[in-house]
């Protein structure tokens, strides 16, 4: 018996986006900007709209009927992220308001209290800003170094950097993402959180666009900290979750500060809650964490395995297709090295023109430089256009990705 991959059908699942049914400017629209937020199926929204009409009320504090049910699925939805990332404990998982608040947390929370001079910062070269300015700007506060691994032409982290790094001081933390949001590249996590460990250092995970993507396992990682958000893996934006070690945790002191996070206060002295709520101050995003947790399930009836699978074939058919038009260049590695996300540059012209000319043929691409400003300068551009992909995309948005390519360079004459 020949054993086949798990397959998705995006025509099926098509039927859950109402966007797919209307015209978008007179065309219906080829989505193709899903590494920046992903559209939302009829199944989240449904539930959040029942949540907020049949279980609404602040989590946590009241004894009456409506408060235990919101408590019931916001603490419902912690169980379904600590699932989906293989957590050990519910109490490791924390709801922030995005992947860039859970980097900003553990940056100022352990940061702040870990750091000094001779310590060393290490990111790399194709960070995004949520994973990049907030360790720049508290190795600057700290007195620490902040030091870059490089990265190759082709987009892939330069290993052999690291030995040079570890001569520079006291390495005190790793940060790097899974998946690189401009170029798809799939990063060394486990070999860089193995040699984070050996400095004694703690391994950060952006995995902010991975999650969507690949199943991922904080274990199997071995990672100590792992931020990612809702709204990338078609739940609501407006949540977030960042996972933890426990000892961690305990050792850091709080991010943001308030109510629910506390544990007594008076005058003179107040204490902090056990943990997650130690770091959830205020009333957080319930019904959005809610939807996270119901978009968690969505993907996983469709199956990680199934959605990369998917992503790969559209990945490949836009990387050949772009491989025959002259003046294309396609940034990062080859399609088996990377998740559904393709970033390009059409000679002699400025991405925000190629995105306006695919706009008017019904196509959404983004074009700037996606918040990983280091990485563009390192590429030698100021910016790319980008084609990114998930479950309710096909082959027909990269074909007509692939002909709004032929007008913009019919417009502009190259
Ligand atoms: N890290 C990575 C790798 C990302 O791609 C993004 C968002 C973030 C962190 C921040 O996530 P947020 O949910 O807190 O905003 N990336 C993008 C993008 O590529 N285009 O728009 C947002």
């Amino acid at each position: 018996m020949v054993a086949t991959a798990p397959r998705l059908d995006a025509d099926k699942l098509r039927a859950d986006f109402a966007v797919f049914d209307e015209l978008v400017n007179g065309k219906p629209v080829a989505f193709l900007d899903s590494a920046a937020s992903t559209q939302k199926p009829r199944q989240v929204l449904d539930a959040m709209r029942e949540f907020y009409e049949h279980s609404y009320a602040n989590v946590h504090r009241g004894v009456y009927t409506l408060a235990e049910r919101a408590t019931a699925g916001y603490e419902g939805a912690r169980e379904k992220v600590r699932a989906f990332v293989n957590a050990p404990s519910n109490r490791e998982v924390i709801f922030t308001r995005s992947a860039t608040e859970a980097l900003n947390l553990i940056a100022y929370a352990w940061g702040l209290d870990n750091l000094g001079p001779g310590d060393v910062v290490v990111i790399t070269e194709l960070e995004h800003h949520a994973n990049f300015v907030p360790w720049q700007f508290m190795a600057k506060r700290t007195g620490a170094q902040f030091v870059n691994i490089p990265i190759d032409d082709l987009g892939e982290l330069q290993l052999d950097a690291l030995d040079g790094i570890a001569a520079r001081g006291n390495v005190k933390v790793v940060a790097n993402n899974l998946v690189s949001n401009t170029l798809g590249t799939i990063n060394p996590v486990e070999k860089l959180a193995e040699w984070a460990h050996a400095q004694g250092a703690i391994m950060v995970v952006d995995a902010a666009q991975a999650a969507p993507h690949l199943q991922i396992d904080v274990q199997a990682l071995g990672c100590d900290f792992l931020a990612f958000s809702s709204h990338k893996l078609c739940g609501p934006s407006g949540a977030g979750a960042l996972w933890g070690r426990r000892e961690l945790l305990e050792e850091m002191q709080p991010f943001n500060l308030g109510g629910e996070m506390i544990r007594s206060v008076a005058l003179d002295r107040t204490s902090w809650n056990e943990l997650p709520y130690k770091f959830e101050a205020g009333t957080p995003a319930i019904a959005e964490a809610y939807g996270f947790g119901v978009a968690l399930d969505y993907i996983s009836e469709i199956g990680l395995e199934a959605i990369a699978a998917h992503e790969h074939e559209l990945v490949v058919q836009t990387m050949d297709a772009l491989a025959e038009i002259p003046g294309i260049r396609v940034f990062g590695p080859p399609a088996d090295r990377r998740t559904g996300i393709v970033s390009f540059d059409v000679e002699n012209v400025h991405p925000h023109d190629v995105a306006q000319i695919l706009n008017w043929e019904g196509v959404a691409v983004r074009a700037g430089h996606h918040c990983t400003q280091p990485l563009m300068t390192r590429l030698g551009v100021a910016a790319t256009t980008r084609a990114s992909f998930y479950v309710y995309s096909i082959p027909e948005d990269v074909e007509r990705l692939i002909q709004g390519l032929m007008k913009v360079k019919e417009t502009f004459g190259v």
